[in-house]
């Protein structure tokens, strides 16, 4: 097989979530350069329109977009069962959506924050995969990508939920292919370390002071870096599953256990 076949597999339909986001616009700009046909999804019509409008002029894409928070079960059920003809055989779902909130001690954190991110990086995750497996597996071909975080791997103090939930997002990854196997279906969890983002401003609640600190003085990798591993684990032929990818920054890496230590 030659290196051009080798990774020519490029999925018609792709199905981004969390698309208006640093990641989403990267991966949606990505698979519009391949002639992906795409289902955008977010909560900010209008951030959504720009990015439908900008992808049709520089790629010519096919754009489906879907406006609808993540947390509304119904909303998402009707979104996806409505899926217009041409965007319904879904290929490659990227469940994108997640975030941080926070990084206080779990005695001290604002329980809504713990909600949130376990409503959006795990219940809508699996409500979503739930909602587009069957397609895949009836048509057997389809390739799920997660995105987790090396957070799912690595606890850190303040990290508490969000690195929780991750690991949910990871094994969750992994039983995936379990339920999977005869069906063709590649399931990917990809695991980013720091990548500078607004996911920091998130966290922080919109203290640009703090959020810049994180990627202060040192050399940061990009949402666009994140997008070429899913480029290149959505693209190698369907015999081939990329089970987890973890990356990060050369400048990140990682440190002792701490101990308590008494006077
Ligand atoms: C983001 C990576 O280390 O900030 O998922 O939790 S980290």
């Amino acid at each position: 097989m030659s290196y051009e076949e080798r990774y020519s597999y490029i999925p018609s339909t792709v199905l981004i979530t969390g698309a208006t986001g640093d990641f989403g616009r990267a991966f949606a700009e990505r698979f519009a350069r391949l002639g992906s046909a795409l289902v955008l999804v977010g909560r900010d019509k209008s951030k959504l329109d720009a990015l439908k409008s900008g992808l049709e002029e520089s790629h010519q894409a096919k754009i489906h977009p879907c406006v609808f928070d993540m947390m509304d079960k119904k909303a998402m059920g009707t979104a996806i069962r409505t899926l217009p003809e041409d965007f319904k055989d879904v290929e490659l779902l990227i469940n994108n959506a997640g975030l941080a909130l926070g990084l206080e001690p779990a005695f001290n954190c604002d329980i809504e924050d713990w909600e949130t991110m376990i409503a959006v990086n795990n219940t809508a995750l699996v409500q979503m995969t739930r909602l587009i497996l069957p397609v895949m597996v009836k048509r057997k071909q389809g390739h799920i990508i997660n995105i987790g975080s090396t957070a799912g791997t690595y606890p850190y103090p303040g990290g508490n939920v969000y690195c929780a939930s991750k690991a949910f997002v990871k094994q969750f990854s992994l039983s995936l292919r379990a339920d999977l196997k005869g069906t063709k279906v590649r399931v990917t969890n990809i695991e980013p370390g720091m990548i500078e983002t607004q996911f920091s401003r998130v966290r922080f609640k919109g203290n640009e002071e703090k959020a810049r600190q994180v990627y202060d003085n040192t050399e940061n990798i990009h949402a666009e870096d994140v997008a070429e591993a899913v480029i290149w684990s959505a693209t190698l032929p369907p015999k081939f599953n990329v089970n987890r990818i973890e990356l990060m920054p050369t400048t990140q890496s990682f440190g002792p256990l701490p101990v308590e230590r008494f006077d």
